[in-house]
């Protein structure tokens, strides 16, 4: 038999033109809804912001909202408060992402004594129907008390060593993330949250603080000029801002986003520091310098206002409708290891 008599070229294009226009009218109209990264295989992407039909929710105004606080920087970036987003919306977007939050928290020495109540209150407030995986630091696991953790969350207690310097406990944290999120946290989860273990959460903390690199707001700071930021302003630091530049004064008490982002900021923290150290320098506020330093050049993808960092020391002011996070009051001559 000769197949070449019958074969026409025209119906194989045809064939394949039909094919080509099915999935052109799939993948324009139907994958819409897929919501998947843009590279499966890699943690950390952006993801569609799909939203279920039929949902809700009040219609969000051009025309009113916050206006007695500023809700955006000048690159652009959310800085989120309160009224500036709708959370059922924001559950019904990121739920469905099936996402990871890792949450990292050093307690060291007598810190552990904060442990309990950050986790209890974490469990109430912070993260609610997400995955959430717990990195406790400890020189005490034996201390590390055994709290109710509801599905999808779990805690992993991981050993250092403790130190008779809090400057130094505070300043190794950046060292501790960076090579944990070598070690495990880049293949465990999506986003990562570091966090002050002499806290609590009192309000929702959700899917509204995500972002590829999240920083907030200082409370001490936030209604200051830059000339009274505590940035380090000695030029022979790694950490060194002078004093006609800065944009806010970023708590050292939370660090966010993509875990891959954050990645490269501990990791740039940690040689600074490292550089400084080399040079017999200690910057000004040890970790939170050389942060406010690198988020100077390094901009945040969203701001978290104080609402997500405030302390219980400080009565609340007319801009902060909600306390979501503070840091208790404490006895430092009591918890530190020194003075
Ligand atoms: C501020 C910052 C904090 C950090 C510090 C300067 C805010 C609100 N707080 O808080 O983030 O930048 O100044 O270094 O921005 N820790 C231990 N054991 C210790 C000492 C510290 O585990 O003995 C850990 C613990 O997780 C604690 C954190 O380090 O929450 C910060 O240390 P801090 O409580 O001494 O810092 P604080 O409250 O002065």
């Amino acid at each position: 038999m000769r197949f070449s008599t019958n074969f026409k070229p025209y119906v194989l294009l045809l064939v394949v033109g039909i094919f080509l226009l099915l999935g052109y009218v799939y993948f324009s109209f139907f994958s819409e809804r897929l919501n998947r990264p843009s590279k499966p295989m890699v943690r950390s992407r952006v993801w569609n912001m799909v939203s279920p039909e039929k949902l809700l929710y009040k219609q969000p105004s051009v025309l009113v909202g916050r206006t007695d606080v500023v809700t955006v920087t000048p690159w652009l970036a959310s800085i989120i408060w309160e009224g500036t987003f709708d959370p059922v919306l924001v559950d019904n977007i990121y739920k469905p992402m099936n996402l990871t939050i890792a949450t990292t928290v050093f307690a060291v020495g007598k810190y552990v004594s904060f442990l309990r109540d950050f986790l209890e209150t974490a469990e109430m407030h912070f993260m609610v129907g997400f995955n959430v995986r717990y990195y406790v630091f400890t020189d005490r696991p034996q201390d590390v008390p055994s709290v109710n953790l509801t599905q999808g969350r779990h805690l992993s207690v991981i050993q250092v060593p403790g130190s008779n310097r809090w400057q130094e406990i505070s300043a190794r944290r950046m060292e501790i993330i960076q090579t944990t999120i070598e070690s495990q946290i880049r293949r465990e989860a999506d986003y990562i949250f570091c966090l002050d273990v002499d806290s609590k959460f009192h309000a929702r903390w959700g899917a509204e603080s995500l972002g590829r690199l999240v920083a907030v707001i200082h409370p001490g700071y936030y209604d200051q000029t830059r000339a009274n930021f505590p940035y380090e302003r000695r030029p022979a630091s790694m950490a060194y801002i002078p004093m006609d530049e800065g944009d806010y004064y970023y708590g050292g008490a939370m660090i966010g986003g993509f875990v891959e982002d954050v990645y490269t900021l501990t990791t740039v923290c940690r040689n600074r520091f490292a550089v400084d150290a080399g040079n017999s320098i200690e910057a000004a506020w040890q970790e939170e310098s050389h942060l406010n330093r690198y988020l100077l050049y390094n901009k945040p993808s969203k701001v978290l206002s104080p609402e997500y960092l405030w302390q219980d020391f400080k009565a609340k002011t007319k801009e902060v409708k909600v306390i979501r996070f503070s840091g208790v009051v404490k006895n430092y001559a009591e918890v530190r290891p020194n003075v």
